[in-house]
């Protein structure tokens, strides 16, 4: 491709564009006719990532040199999603690689959508992992991600006329500029009596107008080197072989699951490499700083992100005692100074226990250390209370009966010296509930820390015209301190405001139908209410309950209401096992099909299902959304996420008082939320007298009529069994309490649509609602890890190389 004349450049973007011929030749090998579009972003990448190393350099001699106290945080899942746009946010070149790109004859925009995202994680704990790198490392925290470097990330998803196909991600097949092999930093794990080397990958996480740049440390796994090999004889050689291929399973590809607990083999492998990786990579650095082993815990703070990592109580006790040579209670000690857990869920469903077979065949020393724990934890039990063998039998980290299992969420909570929930409901509901036991044991172990979201990824880069008129209305500072958009209020009654505000919402609202055009070949109206609903495709997230609102409105429409113009877009991922879920994306594609072609809803009704979510898809929603549905069965949402990025952007909330939805409400005012349906006490009290959907149902006509038009076939090319599993569950268990809350939640979407007939007030509520949400920074978040559990301090990192 011939470049043209090079237009005006600043003086970094010349050093950008400079880096970037540079690479095209030294790093792609290649002349400017024969290089591809791919080409060019790896060559941009490479020149960020040139200037970025510095801070990266930097960073790492400074934590060295001064020996700090560091947080690390130990994940199964980190879904990190594209480097390259935030990495140019937080030097602050994203203008300046744009005139690099056009300089070249491209636009950054096509540099942007080439790369494919790391995604490395399931939904909201992986994402969370993500934001709280990224928080992290922009308050200067001294801090170590630490993770598995999967081959394959979360399958990607297609969406066909049967709803839900998957296919893998390769996301690794074109090579990766962020990442850097260490293959010096390489370890022995012990797995079922074989050895497996986890080596490790380093990314560089960026803070946000710091010198600061952390590190995310990823393992892959690989078989011992090859030097055994060559001793071995023919028949071996392929046994050899064998045992490669299998070894590099382990960190081959993410398990779907979400909330599912799979006692699978290749999982609890999964879990015992990147944990003990990590912990020797621990005292590697503790020995090459000269600190005993005994101080372990005064150097390091370790964040279990859920049960995912909880072997490392028992691997850090036997690295201290086997390996360290320390005795059992000093060990101890140290392993819970060391420790804290955070849980991120109340489903039973995803608390995970291993059988003890596996365990003993996988792990045996480290079973035999959690008998240890377990005995001696007992033991003080039976003496603080005495003739209670019930209690201890349900505080044990053995499960008994005919199928014994090793209960990780019970030693996650004996290991640690901490135990959070994510949002104040889901961490009272876990005093109340699953931990109620524990919580007498030990009451002051137990806290609070409510989620956020960073506002560089969900705000600066997900939507820059917002950006912009923040930067102009308020100054730049939100950036990093997110309670300066209270700020915005007085604004919120202001014309001049209000129009400007508008003029963003539209314009993200036109870029997101754009993508619908393109993703799905359907034509919406930017200027209808979008009503959003992105995340897991999950019964107790209720997208059937959204499916069926749908369904009645298109039957209201069809019955002449005159109703306001809304463009319903749903999208998420289905565990590839979960067939209810994978039914739910089925009824919601087949309404789609039939809706969006109905001559009768143009212009009043389109139901979108977006392929594929992901974080890229996420940045381009986030800031279209009208209307957030937040709806799932009082209770069950630990916290939510999305429920931050939305309202963040200026969306409103429908939603019921569960997870973080309460503390939203209760920040951004009831007069700017949608709220309905049961709370989890009533919900409560309903099960224990018994609950029945169908006294719900009888009493509703519309609800029956919309359940039978489904049942009719008339979204299954006249097809009545295909639904069937779903609606018959929803018609006798209802294990969600769909039923219930269904009728208080038409009620609310009455309100929402006489709301948005009045523009005015909606922009006002719009403002009022970003104005507001400053509590949900992820910095907020780990400042108060930082401050309550970790006990690590920031330190500041200034340009040294
Ligand atoms: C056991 C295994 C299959 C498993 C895998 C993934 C279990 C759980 C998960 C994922 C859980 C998860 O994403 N939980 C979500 O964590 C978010 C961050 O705290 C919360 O906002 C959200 O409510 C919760 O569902």
């Amino acid at each position: 491709m011939a470049s043209p004349t090079p237009a005006p450049c600043p003086p970094k973007g010349q050093a950008l564009l400079e880096a970037m011929r540079r690479h095209l030749f030294s790093s792609q090998a290649k002349s400017a006719s024969l290089a591809t579009i791919h080409d060019h972003y790896v060559c941009l990448s490479l020149a960020v990532r040139d200037i970025l190393l510095t801070s990266w350099v930097d960073t790492a001699d400074t934590y060295t040199s001064q020996h700090v106290r560091t947080a690390t945080y130990m994940s199964a899942e980190f879904l990190l999603g594209p480097h390259l746009e935030n990495n140019l946010v937080s030097l602050g070149l994203r203008e300046e690689a744009a005139a690099a790109c056009e300089a070249l004859g491209l636009t950054l925009e096509e540099m942007l959508a080439e790369e494919p995202e790391p995604g490395l994680g399931n939904g909201g704990l992986g994402r969370l992992a993500a934001c709280f790198q990224e928080s992290m490392a922009t308050l200067e925290l001294p801090a170590i991600g630490y993770g598995i470097r999967y081959e394959f990330g979360i399958f990607r998803q297609q969406i066909g006329p049967n709803g839900q196909m998957e296919s893998t991600d390769p996301w690794l097949a074109r090579g990766n500029p962020w990442e850097v092999i260490r293959p010096e930093w390489s370890y022995p794990v012990l797995i079922g009596g074989q050895t497996v080397i986890g080596v490790a990958y380093d990314t560089p996480i960026l803070g946000y107008g710091v010198h600061t740049a952390n590190t995310l440390r990823l393992w892959s796994a690989q078989a011992p080197d090859a030097f055994d090999f060559a001793s071995f004889n023919a028949g071996d050689y392929t046994r050899a072989v064998l045992h490669k291929v299998q070894s590099e399973t382990l960190s081959k590809v993410l398990y779907p699951n979400d909330e599912l607990e799979q006692g699978k083999r290749l999982r609890l492998s999964q879990q015992i490499f990147f944990v003990s990786c990590s912990l020797q990579d621990m005292f590697r650095i503790l020995g090459s700083q000269g600190i005993p082993v005994t101080e372990f815990h005064r150097k390091f703070a370790v964040q279990l992100n859920d049960t995912h990592p909880a072997i490392a109580v028992a691997e850090l006790m036997r690295l201290l005692i086997d390996v360290h040579g320390v005795d059992w209670d000093t060990a101890w000690s140290i392993t819970t100074a060391t420790i804290s857990y955070t849980n991120h869920t109340l489903l039973p469903e995803a608390l995970e226990a291993w059988g003890l077979e596996l365990f003993q065949q996988l792990l045996p020393r480290q079973l035999q250390i959690i008998f240890e724990i377990n005995a001696r934890f007992l033991r003080t039990l039976r003496i603080r209370f005495p003739g209670q063998p019930e209690l201890l039998e349900r505080l044990s980290l053995i499960e008994e009966g005919p199928h014994r299992k090793v209960r990780m969420a019970h030693l996650a909570v004996v290991g640690s010296h901490t135990v959070n929930g994510v949002a104040e409901l889901h961490s009272r509901l876990l005093k109340e509930n699953l931990f109620a036991d524990f919580a007498r044991v030990w009451p002051d172990r137990f806290t609070n820390i409510t989620n956020g979201v960073t506002p560089r990824r969900w705000l600066a880069v997900a939507n820059p015209p917002l950006a912009a008129l923040l930067n102009d209305a308020i100054g730049t500072d939100w950036c990093r301190h997110l309670d300066q958009l209270r700020k915005l209020e007085p604004l919120a009654t202001d014309a001049g405001f209000l129009e400007r505000w508008q003029g963003v919402r539209e314009q993200a609202k036109e870029r997101l139908a754009a993508t619908i055009r393109q993703d799905t070949g359907v034509l919406v109206d930017p200027s209808s209410l979008f009503d959003v609903q992105v995340k897991r495709i999950h019964e107790y997230k209720r997208q059937h309950m959204a499916a069926l609102q749908v369904v009645e409105r298109y039957l209201r429409l069809r019955a002449g209401e005159d109703l306001p113009p809304r463009t319903v877009i749903f999208g998420g991922k289905a565990a590839p096992g979960y067939a209810m879920a994978k039914l739910i994306i089925r009824l919601i594609v087949g309404m789609a099909e039939i809706i969006n072609i109905d001559p009768a809803m143009d212009g009043r009704l389109r139901v979108i299902f977006l392929p594929n979510f992901s974080v890229k898809l996420g940045q381009k929603i986030y800031p279209a959304v009208d209307l957030s549905e937040q709806i799932s069965t009082a209770g069950m949402e630990a916290s939510g996420t999305g429920n931050m990025k939305m309202s963040l952007n200026g969306a409103l909330t429908i939603g019921t008082l569960d997870g973080a939805n309460i503390e939203i409400r209760e920040r951004v005012g009831d007069d700017n939320f949608f709220l309905f349906g049961h709370t989890a006490e009533q919900l409560a009290a309903i099960n224990r007298n018994g609950y029945h959907p169908m006294p719900w149902l009888e009493n509703d006509a519309l609800a029956k009529e919309a359940i039978d038009l489904i049942g009719s076939g008339h979204f299954s090319e006249g097809d009545r069994d295909l639904f069937h599993p779903l609606l018959a569950n929803l018609c006798s268990s209802d294990p969600f309490r769909v039923m219930a809350d269904l009728g208080d939640y038409r009620r609310a979407q009455n309100e929402v649509d006489s709301a948005w007939c009045d523009a005015g007030r909606w922009s006002m509520m719009s403002v009022l609602n970003t104005a507001r949400c400053g509590f949900f920074s992820s910095d907020r978040s780990i400042q108060e890890y930082a401050d309550r559990i970790w006990k690590v301090a920031p330190v500041p990192v200034n340009a040294c190389s």
